[in-house]
């Protein structure tokens, strides 16, 4: 790898990303999240030797260390069982390796070297101490029993242990590990190592979490969609909102919205989505909570519940709206479901899901002057209130909800702020590349500090 003065930045981009492709066979998702950060920091640096002629870039985009072991549990019947686990440790220069553990099916490698990858802009945009990673396992809960997930946890844990701790690697939920699940890992880890500290976030209240991590990536979401709107001289008050996915990010993004004024008229999960034109309420949404948190069901049970339409195997984006947030998963919202949502007068989205639109949904709402809110922003509420916890573990205090609350709130504002000096165009925001640039700067100015590392 040799840094070329005569290319310009489309022919930097392309040598770029075929590098990355060869070296990152056949891992998609890796590749477009790459290809989404390079295409608008490549131009930036352009004029940037200090930071093209150490390829920052190139380092970003080769994790530190990724784990992968195996995972042996037993099942209810006695059945020995055998997964995959993994920690991607993507970068460290700001602070401790901080990031989400995935439990899915669908789990690869290529999905938690995106996420670790995104996970390294997004922390540094929260502007707290902390860097990148991801992990998780291929694990399916669905349909497991209590002490089915216990075992599996245990037996993560087991081997996960060896590569955290409060002050290298802090691990935390993401799709498929909740509260019952941080329970048993953080369990496990106390007993492996005999030792109380905070090596996870979003714990119980009752061994060291904090209050409104819970709630904070749902509202981080909505409070960064109240910041675009107020930009385009708007409110939520009155908006008719679409929400994908109907776990902790969609739940709790629900929730403010109707707090702020909004109607919440979807919700979905992966075998479809529920539409009630009368707009969620506290009561149906504490119906909702029941229902997958304790009784672990499907959102069609909300249909037959409320006298509602559930439509089967599709997302919501053919709903009519003004806001859309896509809570799911990663590309769940495609070019023709965002000239749909366009064509039905959608004005601004909130990605509480990692990377839940494709590029070319991405570039529909740019060129229709959408407010679009990539997930580095917006989500980052979750991972800033997981860095408010790693504070109040590491000084074994706790802050009151209203202290926490207004955290929160000003994070949020902060990073609105970043994207919008670094992403004006004219008199656009163009967030995308706002908390590219944003979440870049610290991050590589720090690496710059260590010298070749
Ligand atoms: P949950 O496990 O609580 O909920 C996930 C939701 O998404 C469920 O409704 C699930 O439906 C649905 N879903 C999952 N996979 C698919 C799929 N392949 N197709 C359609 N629907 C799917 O996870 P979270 O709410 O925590 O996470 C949701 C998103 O938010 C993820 O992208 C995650 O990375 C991101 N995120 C989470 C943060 C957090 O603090 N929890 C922080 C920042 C981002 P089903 O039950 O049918 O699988
Ligand atoms: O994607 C994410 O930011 C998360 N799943 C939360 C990570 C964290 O460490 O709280």
């Amino acid at each position: 790898m040799s840094y070329d003065e005569s290319l310009s930045s489309d022919q930097e981009l392309e040598r770029f990303m075929n590098g990355l492709i060869r070296r990152n066979p056949g891992e998609e998702d890796f590749h477009q999240a790459v290809h989404e950060v390079a295409a608008t920091i490549i131009p930036y640096i352009h004029d940037k030797p200090h930071y093209r002629i150490p390829h920052i870039l190139e380092r970003m985009t080769e994790p530190d260390r990724i784990v992968t072991f195996r995972v042996c549990w037993e099942d209810d019947e006695g059945n020995v069982r055998v997964n995959r686990g993994y920690r991607v440790q993507c970068n460290n220069a700001i602070g401790p390796y901080k990031g989400g553990l995935r439990f899915h099916p669908d789990v690869t490698l290529s999905t938690l070297k995106f996420l670790a990858f995104e996970q390294t802009f997004k922390n540094s945009l929260t502007g707290l101490p902390m860097g990148g990673g991801k992990g998780g396992s291929d694990f399916n809960s669905k349909g497991k029993s209590d002490r089915e997930v216990m075992r599996f946890c245990q037996a993560f844990m087991t081997q996960l242990s060896r590569h955290i701790g409060q002050n290298t690697d802090v691990p935390a939920g993401d799709i498929g590990v909740g509260a019952r699940e941080i329970g048993y890992l953080f369990g496990q880890h106390k007993r492996l190592t005999n030792e109380f500290t905070g090596v996870l976030t979003g714990k119980g209240l009752s061994y060291g979490g904090s209050l409104v991590r819970m709630e904070a990536t749902g509202y981080g979401a909505v409070y960064f969609l109240e910041d675009m709107l107020k930009e385009k001289g708007t409110t939520l008050e009155g908006k008719t909102a679409v929400i994908s996915g109907s776990g902790n990010v969609a739940t709790f993004a629900a929730k403010k919205l109707m707090a702020l004024g909004a109607k919440v008229v979807t919700l979905s999960d992966s075998s479809g989505y529920i539409y009630d034109p009368d707009g969620l309420t506290e009561e149906k949404l504490n119906y909702i909570l029941e229902l997958k948190n304790v009784r672990r069901g499907r959102i069609s049970e909300y249909a037959k519940e409320y006298g509602v339409k559930f439509v089967e195997g599709k997302a919501p984006w053919e709903v009519p709206c003004d806001v859309a947030l896509p809570c799911a998963t990663q590309n769940e919202l495609n070019k023709e479901d965002a000239e749909a949502l366009v064509k039905n007068g959608c004005i601004a989205v909130s990605e509480g899901a990692n990377m839940p639109t494709e590029e070319a949904g991405v570039a529909v709402f740019l060129a229709a002057g959408v407010a679009f809110a990539p997930s580095k922003a917006a989500n980052a509420g979750g991972v800033a209130m997981s860095g408010l916890e790693m504070s109040q573990n590491s000084a074994r205090i706790s802050w009151a909800e209203v202290d926490l609350n207004k955290q929160l709130r000003d994070i949020m504002g902060k990073i609105h702020d970043t994207c919008v000096l670094y992403g004006r165009e004219g008199d656009h925001i163009n967030y995308v590349k706002g908390a590219n640039i944003g979440g870049f700067i610290k991050v590589a100015d720090a690496m710059l500090a260590y010298g070749v590392l």
